[in-house]
């Protein structure tokens, strides 16, 4: 089973390289950015107040996020692997997903860390902000703040998988295609 952890932070490319990386090793995606926007659009009490947080850029109470993986690894346990887009954010969101995956007696095989610098970022996000309507987009301010909520709470959960011996940065800046070709040899060495 290949389970792999796309870690970077906001605009680093996590949503556009999963996209070919679950093509390519028919993986199931589960990104925690997507399952939020879609509680929101369905209007439920959980969207509703995710969607406080994630207009000021702030992470979403542990608590919620780990529930939410915890019901899609359930909901597809004949998968052939798993590709966790966005999630863990936190050091307990990265403890919680290794005892969940031990239930089903598996495991993270290897954190890839898109590095990309916060310039880079709020210039990709801006431009995304344009055409996606996402309102975490939409403004510098916001973006700034999404990036310092990264260095202080997310930034920390690459030293937990270090310490396990699965932490890989690629650089994160450059062609698209050149930069899924550096995770897939990452994940082939693992
Ligand atoms: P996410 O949905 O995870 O969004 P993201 O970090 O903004 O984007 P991502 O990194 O996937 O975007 P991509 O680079 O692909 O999170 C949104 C919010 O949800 C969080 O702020 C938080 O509030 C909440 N949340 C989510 N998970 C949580 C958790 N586990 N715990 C608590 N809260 C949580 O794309 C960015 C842009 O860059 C795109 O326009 C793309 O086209 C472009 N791009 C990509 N690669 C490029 C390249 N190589 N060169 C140039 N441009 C590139």
């Amino acid at each position: 089973m290949l389970n792999l952890v796309l870690f970077g932070p906001p605009g680093a490319g996590k949503g556009t390289q999963s996209e070919k990386l679950i093509a390519h090793y028919r993986l199931v995606h589960l990104s925690t950015g997507d399952l939020l926007r879609s509680e929101i659009r369905e209007g439920t009490e959980l969207g509703l107040r995710a969607k406080m947080l994630m207009d000021q850029g702030i992470l979403v109470p542990d608590e919620v996020v780990i529930g939410m993986i915890e019901n899609k690894l359930k909901e597809h346990q004949s998968a052939a692997g798993f590709i966790f887009d966005g999630f863990p954010r936190t050091v307990p969101q990265a403890e919680a997903l290794d005892l969940l995956l031990a239930q089903y007696n598996t495991a993270i095989t290897v954190m890839v860390a898109l590095v990309v610098d916060e310039e880079e970022l709020t210039k990709r996000l801006l431009i995304r902000g344009q055409s996606s309507g996402r309102p975490d987009d939409q403004n510098e301010e916001l973006i700034r703040r999404r990036v310092q909520e990264y260095n202080n709470k997310t930034a920390p959960v690459a030293g937990y998988y270090e310490s396990q011996d699965k932490y890989k940065a690629i650089n994160g800046i450059g062609e698209i295609e050149e930069i899924f070709k550096s995770i897939c040899e990452q994940i082939e060495a693992a």
